[in-house]
């Protein structure tokens, strides 16, 4: 079998495979034909959630473009829940033509069995299975799930069948197939909607534990084909026998009047049932659902954990054998193969060694007298040396045993001469990190005072620096009233010193406001140059800092910040239109007005709208397709069950 080409597991899935671990198949046709969208979507990705809940992996099964996949990803499942029944209903039959064109397809309780079986998976979980239908002993439908029970190795976890089918004929087929039919905890088949069938099952099971038991000792014998299981919907949940049998009746008879037949049949028996008792059928649907994967979950945990017994068994099996086999014979044999090994591998050794060092008296073609003597391939070993040399100081010369003649030999190889030793490193000292150099500043090239410099270029690098963008100086006047105070103040000192030394103090205040660029430059070097003894620029008569006129630097005028203009971009469009936000502000305004006029009209309304009060009146079931219930107090029709509903109020 080439499965590889069509199988596709998805990684979660197949690891879980091959660990051993629990994995539960969903089918994917009650996802595209079961329910409709976003119910079947919602229920699909739940159902999942369930079965993770209780310990082991979902693995929804449906086929794309002609793959079969097993476990699908949250896409795949809206896909399927999106193009509902436009997909293909894929069974047993139909699989190898979707394979073999790469087309799509929703599987059913049959073909999900088998590609599971493919994938290894053992328990799967569904909603209801096909049957045997009413009216077959003519028409002879019978679906190709009650086939597929009888010769696929999976257990199907469901609700039972609907009496959309004929259940005492299924239940035949079942038997015939050599199926056994379990009820979960009841005695009775289910009837998916309904817990209650009227038709009894073979046995009664209580426990996922026992079911798993019961499963795998099929398994063990070989008996092939699968089990039924049927979880009867919870209590809460379930729909009243007469109410679902009623709705049955008539889209039963809606189908032969409409000529359905085959595939079409049961998606269009469970549309109708299901518009006939509105949200009923789908809440009952859904929980059965939810029900059956905990079920089948917690039996494939069971089912896993007896195969690891299994192996834990197999284990101990193989140990024993081993056990029983150790006798003094077989003792013996061991032991005497262990020294035929050991002896090949000396020989192999010693053949080696000899071919490493050829003997020259052994070998007639050889000289042993020739000068200078070859030196042998075993000297250059230095270990091997050292076991020959004379420990008491003769002449470095080997004592070569080997020669009997006495001739000088050549100096025996020196083995390597030993490294000389580390240098003593107290290892109590404490390490101290040796001082690092503080980094010295590049030395500043001082100015040239000679240079001549334009003006509009020259920087005064004695200039204090302040972190504030200063005035520019020439805004404000020299200080005149500074220098004339300093000339009352010290009348004895002569004039011209107290006027330098005013000047030096105005000087003090910065007379510049740099471009931004030099600012930078200057930082720089302040942080890094030493500081370098202010000389008197004022002794420079050519370079006085009176004289200096500072460039003019236009001043950027700053905006509130929500305005900024940002810049112009590559097409000359700004992103700050001033014209957008009135229009938008007027926009705005009008919304404003608009809503308000709109609340006032509300209130006209309601005023109108008659008095509505919760009418608890009890619904009848009509059968009429779409409005099959009918309030008995109030008269309204509904597409589903509601009590409580509203109805005017009438005095
Ligand atoms: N019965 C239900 N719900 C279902 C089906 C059957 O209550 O969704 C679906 C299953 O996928 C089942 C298939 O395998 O319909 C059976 O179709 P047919 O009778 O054509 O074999
Ligand atoms: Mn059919």
């Amino acid at each position: 079998m080439n499965l590889a080409k069509y199988l596709d597991i998805a990684p979660e899935v197949k690891s879980a495979l091959e660990n051993g671990k629990p994995v539960v198949a969903l089918e994917s046709t009650i996802i595209s034909h079961g329910m409709p969208y976003p119910q079947n979507v919602n229920t699909a990705k739940n159902v999942e959630r369930m079965v993770r809940s209780e310990g082991a992996v979902p693995a929804t099964i449906a086929i794309i473009g002609g793959k079969f996949k097993v476990g699908l990803s949250a896409e795949e499942i809206e896909y399927f829940g999106k193009k509902g029944s436009k997909i293909a209903k894929a069974s047993r039959r139909d699989l190898p033509i979707l394979a073999a064109k790469g087309l799509d397809g929703a599987t059913t309780v049959a073909s999900t069995m088998i590609i599971a079986a493919m994938a290894g998976i053992k328990i799967f979980a569904t909603g209801g299975i096909g049957g045997v239908h009413r009216g077959a002993e003519t028409t002879m439908d019978i679906s190709a799930d009650l086939e597929e029970l009888g010769r696929t190795d999976v257990m199907v976890v469901c609700a039972g069948a609907k009496s959309i089918l004929d259940i005492g004929l299924t239940l035949e087929y079942l038997e015939t197939k050599g199926v056994p039919v379990i009820g979960y905890g009841t005695d009775e088949l289910p009837a998916f909607y309904c817990r209650e069938s009227g038709f009894g099952v073979d046995y009664r099971i209580d426990t996922p534990s026992e079911l798993a038991a019961a499963f795998k000792a099929k398994l063990d014998l070989g008996i092939h084909g699968g089990m039924l299981v049927g979880n009867p919907v919870p209590k809460e949940h379930a729909m009243a026998k007469a109410v679902a049998d009623r709705a049955i009746d008539i889209a039963v008879k809606k189908a032969e009047e409409n000529n359905i037949k085959g595939k079409e049949l049961t998606p269009f028996l469970l549309t109708l049932v299901k518009e006939m008792t509105g949200g009923m059928s789908l809440d009952a649907n859904i929980e059965l659902v939810y029900n059956n994967a905990k079920v089948a979950a917690k039996t494939a945990v069971c089912l896993a954990n007896l195969g690891k017994d299994d192996e834990a068994e197999a284990g101990l099996d193989e140990l024993r054998a081993e056990i029983a086999d150790d006798t003094a014979e077989s003792i013996k044999a061991e032991l005497s193969a262990f020294r035929g090994e050991m002896e090949t591998l000396i020989a192999q050794r010693v053949a080696a060694v000899q071919q490493m060092a050829p003997n020259p008296y052994m070998n007639p073609y050889m000289n042993p007298y020739a000068m200078p003597q070859q030196q042998m391939q075993y000297q250059q070993n230095p270990q091997q040396m050292q076991y020959q040399q004379n420990p008491y100081g003769m002449p470095q010369q080997m004592q070569f045993q080997q020669n009997p003649y006495g001739m000088p030999q050549q100096p025996m190889a020196q083995p390597a001469p030993a490294p000389a030793p580390a240098p003593y490193v107290n290892p109590y000292k404490p390490v101290r990190p040796e001082p690092v150099p503080e980094p010295q500043p590049e030395p500043v090239p001082a100015p040239n005072p000679y240079k001549s410099i334009p003006d509009e270029e020259w920087v005064n690098p004695f200039a204090p620096k302040r972190e504030k963008a200063p005035e520019p100086v020439a805004e404000e006047p020299v200080e005149e009233e500074a220098i004339e105070e300093a000339i009352e103040e010290i009348v004895e000192e002569p004039v011209e010193e107290v006027i330098e030394e005013a000047v030096e103090e105005t000087v003090e205040e910065p007379v510049e406001e740099p471009a931004e660029e030099e600012v930078e430059e200057e930082v720089i070097e302040e942080e890094s140059a030493p500081e370098v003894p202010a000389e008197e620029p004022a002794e420079e008569e050519e370079y006085t800092v009176t004289e200096y006129v500072p460039p003019v630097h236009e001043k950027k005028e700053r905006k509130p910040d929500n305005q900024v203009k940002p810049e112009t971009d590559a097409e000359g469009m700004t992103a700050y239109d001033p014209e957008f936000y009135r229009k938008r502000n007027e926009e705005r305004k009008q919304r404003l007005a608009a809503a308000a006029g709109e609340a006032k009209h509300k209130e006209e309304e309601k005023a109108a709208e008659p008095e509505y009060i919760d009418c608890k009146g009890p619904l009848e079931f009509t059968g009429e397709h779409p409005w099959a219930w009918k309030c008995t107090r109030c008269g309204q029709l509904f597409q589903k069950h509601e009590i409580p509903h509203k109805c005017v109020k009438t005095d």
